[in-house]
């Protein structure tokens, strides 16, 4: 496969967002959003699948060689050297409800070797680092981005993360995942923070959670049983803003637990990890 540019792979993941968000917006009022299917926890929406075949029209027209790891479908060689990460639209029981908080999230993964840090098996996700993203809300019309090794950016300015170091004046976010194991594995750990931090704030789009701890408006973002392409492009915008992402995939479904943060805030809720 010949190098993806970065730079270009980036601006073609943002007009990839756009067209996306453009389409998610002309349903935000639509109470009329045909559903997929409904668990208790969850519900997948037909325009899930639109926005992701829209989105993989675009980057496709552009890069055709690189495999798709998406929410609505996975596609081409999983052991790729490049792969886009997408998630067409998070944040989706929000926008299914007409809550206006929700987004598109799209990154580029390039394959590395990680042989020398894993004694057995290597988790799927661990063989690749994130080197480009972005991340879209249409709603507030704001676009996050970030490629490995340059700022992060929120619609065209640098940002960075918090300063903030004590628990007490935190505002941290929870993610409870889909399933009753989630909510389980989480409880204790709202119990636990809600005493000591300023607030919780539990928003249901992880992505937007990611990039809001990128630019200080939360502080870090903590949750068990998020799907990688929830947080990938949001955690390569992170760390591009000098801040901590801790991940640790838990099933070969892309599942990971994830500790987002500004880093002295991190330290504070290791163990809460
Ligand atoms: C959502 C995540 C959120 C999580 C939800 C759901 P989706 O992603 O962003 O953090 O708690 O259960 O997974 O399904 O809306 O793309």
């Amino acid at each position: 496969m010949k190098p993806v540019s970065h730079s270009q792979a980036l601006a073609t993941s943002m007009e990839a967002a756009l067209a996306a968000g453009t389409l998610m917006g002309r349903h935000r009022i639509s109470s009329r959003k045909k559903v997929n299917e409904a668990t208790q926890h969850d519900i997948k929406l037909e325009l899930d699948v639109r926005c992701q075949k829209l989105i993989e029209k675009t980057l496709r027209s552009r890069f055709p060689q690189v495999a798709v790891l998406g929410e609505e479908g996975i596609s081409g060689d999983p052991n790729a050297e490049y792969r886009w990460v997408i998630d067409p639209i998070d944040g989706t029981v929000n926008f299914a409800y007409g809550i206006p908080h929700a987004c598109v999230s799209i990154a580029l993964d390039r394959r590395i070797d990680v042989t020398s840090k894993f004694r057995g098996a290597v988790p799927p996700d661990a063989a690749y680092q994130t080197v480009a993203g972005v991340v879209y809300d249409p709603f507030c019309q704001e676009m996050w981005t970030a490629v490995r090794g340059q700022a992060a950016r929120l619609n065209g300015r640098r940002i960075h993360v918090s300063q903030r170091s004590e628990l007490k004046e935190a505002l941290v976010s929870l993610g409870f995942a889909k399933k009753r194991e989630t909510l389980n594995e989480m409880l204790p750990q709202f119990n636990h923070l809600v005493h000591r931090v300023r607030k919780i704030r539990i928003m249901g789009a992880a992505a937007l959670a990611m990039v809001y701890v990128a630019c200080g408006r939360l502080d870090a973002y903590l949750e068990y049983g998020v799907r990688w392409w929830d947080v990938s492009a949001g955690g390569l915008i992170l760390e591009m803003a000098g801040g901590d992402f801790t991940h640790d995939q838990i099933s070969p479904d892309h599942t990971h637990r994830i500790l987002a943060n500004n880093g002295p805030i991190g330290k504070r809720m290791r163990r809460y990890y």
